[in-house]
């Protein structure tokens, strides 16, 4: 077997030059690493003479951040390039096309997407996106109840499922949503301001028993193909355009998750507000987009999840009266369960920029504060959320701690 070859920006243009048809032979390529993850590595190779690009991803067996004394299995790799490709046939134009898979190398070619922005750094900039809540509300219904028990039969279903046993990448979301907020003081700094309230989560029996139920759902509940870390970095947009990239946290689980983490990741932007806003006034005008974000997200995942369901449903049980109705009941409580869950994960550990560009120390922890009892509220009263509604209405009603 050849050896593993590791890229850099030298070899990562000799390499997509030898890919065929990808660049004219005499293409003037150059090459920089644009990775800003925690995990990976990322090329972007352009070519001078026509301006054609493309994008090498590259899983090294280890985690970027940490650096080679923290392993991590390259077979993330094989996992998100198979999520890509279902995703991209769901959602041709929401998922960068694959030009190249290397399986020996764990890389993928692929579109490149750097025309989009960030969205967690167009929300921060306070930009707004009025396509994207129809394109992430269609690309979640597609990719989850298309690759559910609802549309699949059976064997088809374990079939597709038995590709996606994602255990290293799995322990990552187990213990950084699930464990490390509510027990793990040691490795959870949170600004100052917010330390007692960061304390009090390892205090909180009933908040702990909710998340004990939501990560037993996370464990046990292969419901559909999730994307597995869909949040605000992970989503690239223009204000007609969205590009969903990422999927190596891909497993089979609960539907809730991924729209939770879609949700929970506005919901922190929302409360990290309190400080990007300028004004009062300009605060609650992206306040009320952030919402409004999140109720279309949530109305066309729902219309288009109906839609699928009325066309393509092949599970005999999907014809018994009320049983759509409660079950999208049921992925709603669980998005705004697991939505809570991601807003809570990101203070305190792994943090976003949201709150890291927060310079102010006091007003930094203030917003922190907030997040952590939006958070929590999404989770303890998930089972009263009937509508999309009964959410933005509680989101707004939690009110930000004053100096
Ligand atoms: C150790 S990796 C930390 C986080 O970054 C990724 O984007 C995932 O969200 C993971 O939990
Ligand atoms: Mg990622």
């Amino acid at each position: 077997m050849p050896e593993f070859l590791t890229l850099d920006t030298a070899t990562a243009a000799d390499y997509v030059k030898k890919i065929p048809g990808l660049f004219p032979p005499d293409a003037e390529l150059s090459c920089t690493e644009i990775g800003d993850g925690n995990i990976n590595f990322v090329f972007i190779v352009r070519d001078g003479k026509t301006g054609r690009s493309a994008v090498i991803k590259q899983s090294l067996p280890y985690l970027r951040s940490s650096g080679k004394n923290r392993l991590l299995t390259v077979d993330r790799a094989r996992i998100e390039n198979e999520a890509l490709q279902i995703e991209h046939s769901f959602c041709p134009d929401l998922v960068p096309a694959i030009y190249h898979t290397d399986k020996d190398n764990a890389l993928t070619v692929m579109e490149d997407i750097s025309d989009h922005l960030n969205l967690r750094k167009g929300l921060i900039q306070r930009r707004k996106y009025p396509a994207f809540p129809r394109h992430i509300g269609c690309f979640l219904a597609r990719t989850l109840f298309l690759t559910s028990d609802l549309a699949l039969d059976g064997k088809a279903k374990k079939t597709l499922l038995s590709r996606f046993i994602n255990p290293e990448m799995c322990e990552i979301t187990e213990n950084l949503v699930f464990t490390v907020p509510y027990y793990d003081a040691a490795t959870t700094k949170y600004t100052p301001g917010a330390a007692a309230a960061g304390a009090a989560l390892r205090e909180n029996g009933p908040l702990k028993l909710e998340i004990a139920r939501l990560k037993d759902g996370f464990l046990t509940r292969g419901q559909a193909l999730l994307h597995g870390d869909l949040h605000t970095g992970s989503i690239f947009v223009t204000e007609t355009s969205t590009k969903v990239i990422d999927p190596e946290f891909a497993f089979f689980g609960p539907m809730g998750f991924d729209i939770g983490a879609v949700i929970g990741n506005l919901v922190l932007n929302y409360a990290a507000q309190a400080y990007h806003s300028p004004t009062p006034a300009e605060r609650e005008d992206y306040r009320s987009y952030l919402l409004n974000t999140v109720a279309e997200t949530w109305r066309t995942f729902e219309a288009e999840f109906r839609r699928l369901w009325a066309e393509k449903a092949v599970e005999i049980t999907a014809r018994a009266p009320g049983y759509q109705d409660y079950y999208l009941r049921g992925v709603l409580r669980d998005a705004c369960g697991y939505g809570g869950c991601k807003a809570i994960r990101r203070i305190g550990r792994a943090q976003v920029e949201d709150f890291k560009a927060i310079s102010d120390e006091a007003a930094r922890g203030r917003a922190e504060v907030h997040a952590l009892a939006l958070g929590a509220a999404m989770i303890m009263h998930r089972e009263e959320i009937d509508r999309i509604e009964d959410l933005t209405e509680m989101i707004r009603s939690i009110t930000e701690p004053k100096d």
